[in-house]
């Protein structure tokens, strides 16, 4: 089958115009088996996992163990006991900095962040009562190495910075970042949220303490993610939340905790979304991710050099290593006016601060136009995206 046409959401018509669909840093659409794969659970297997004797909970459980050590082998976990289901990279950091700082922190502590960190990894350190110190960037959205290695003192617990820029599209050097926090016995979390659906990533190459992404990023369902956690730490970190399944034995005087990985899993897990995100991982080593990652390095070249010719026109985010994110303005035109005339021809992108909102005090700006392309995405509509601004440029002055 055509890969556009397993996506059956791509044929909508909005305004009069087949859909253009440029929002896909903010959720990627779902193919048509990950569509199935909900649609079938509902109706054959639906029940409450690690509980029930009965078959259905002995194959749904089965299900969702099996989905674990996919996700296992799809970041090159050693344990798949280092897999934690959550909602997504938003409830996976906020885990890790609950749980981390109630084991590691002192009341004098300091978290290393990136000056281009989502607001879901800037916010949960600051409840956790930790002080920032953000690695500053350049114009191009490029890192300061040199600067992040001054940042270091002895109240630095952890480094926390993601893969990939949600806004700039930058690919950060992490590796390097992580090395560098290593040699000052600092562990590191990575903000994997926009790097799982365009790079190869190993989490043991890269050495990281934690790894955060969220399913329906990845052309998986909402409702779940990931939160990869080496080992060694989990062990000695308390669990998150409290209740069904993450105890081993509890009474009113003391309750002892359930093995990994379930200390970290209280309550009911979204069952049919994990399974719904084995099948997005399916397809997503069906079509290979180093073919993804090359058609849209394609595409963002092509739109690159295509609304480079428009008058006016300001890329925040040049940096030589990017994935498939543009962000833009027009000349003095405010962002959502621009989203809301493209959404006129049909075209989806999302405008605002796009949750980083210190990014947009670093460049002065109240917010980008942010067009971001996903693999079924196409030169056409890119050609749709440059001729629709075309016609826009003129309404706005
Ligand atoms: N960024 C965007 O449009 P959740 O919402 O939990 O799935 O992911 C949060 C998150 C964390 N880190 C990064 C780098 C992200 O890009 C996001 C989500 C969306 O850019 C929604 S704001």
């Amino acid at each position: 089958m055509n890969l556009r046409d397993q996506f059956p959401i791509l044929d909508v018509t909005v305004h009069g115009r087949q859909l253009v669909y440029l929002d896909n840093a903010a959720t990627t659409q779902k193919p048509l088996r990950v569509i199935a794969a909900l649609d079938g659970y509902y109706r054959t297997l639906n029940s409450n996992i690690h509980r029930g004797a009965h078959h259905l909970a002995t194959e749904a459980t089965e299900r969702y163990e099996m989905v674990r050590r996919q996700v296992q082998s799809f970041i090159n976990a050693r344990y798949h006991h280092e897999i934690v289901f959550t909602r997504g990279t938003t409830e996976s950091i906020n885990l890790v900095a609950s749980s981390f700082s109630h084991r590691y922190f002192t009341g004098d502590d300091e978290v290393i962040v990136s000056g281009m960190e989502h607001h879901s990894d800037i916010v949960p350190w600051q409840l956790a009562g930790a002080t920032l110190r953000p690695i500053p960037f350049s114009d191009e959205g490029v890192l300061d190495l040199e600067a992040y290695e001054k940042l270091f003192t002895l109240k630095t617990r952890i480094v926390a910075v993601n893969h990939v820029s949600n806004t700039l599209g930058t690919i950060n050097p992490i590796k390097r970042i992580i090395d560098i926090a290593h040699a000052h016995n600092v562990p590191v979390l990575i903000d994997g949220a926009q790097a799982i659906s365009h790079l190869k990533v190993d989490v043991q190459a890269l050495g990281c303490d934690f790894y955060c992404f969220s399913g329906h990023k990845m052309y998986g369902p909402m409702g779940v993610g990931v939160m990869y956690g080496r080992e060694e730490l989990l062990n000695e970190m308390p669990p998150y939340q409290g209740g069904g399944e993450m105890i081993e034995n509890v009474s009113f005087e003391r309750t002892t905790y359930n093995a990994l990985p379930f200390k970290f899993e209280a309550g009911t897990p979204s069952v049919g979304d994990v399974i719904g995100l084995g099948e997005a991982i399916n397809f997503m080593q069906e079509v290979g991710v180093e073919t993804i990652a090359s058609h849209e390095d394609e595409l963002l070249r092509y739109a690159t050099s295509m609304l480079s010719q428009l008058p006016g026109l300001c890329i925040y985010g040049t940096a030589p290593e990017k994935t498939s994110v543009l962000s833009f303005l027009i000349g003095d035109a405010h962002p959502y006016d621009v989203g809301t005339l493209l959404d006129q021809f049909g075209i989806a992108v999302r405008t605002g601060h796009h949750c980083t909102q210190p990014i947009m005090d670093r460049y002065g700006i109240p917010g980008t136009v942010r067009a971001s392309f996903a693999v079924y995405n196409t030169h056409e509509e890119v050609d749709r995206l440059f001729g629709a601004m075309q016609r826009i440029i003129p309404m706005l002055q």
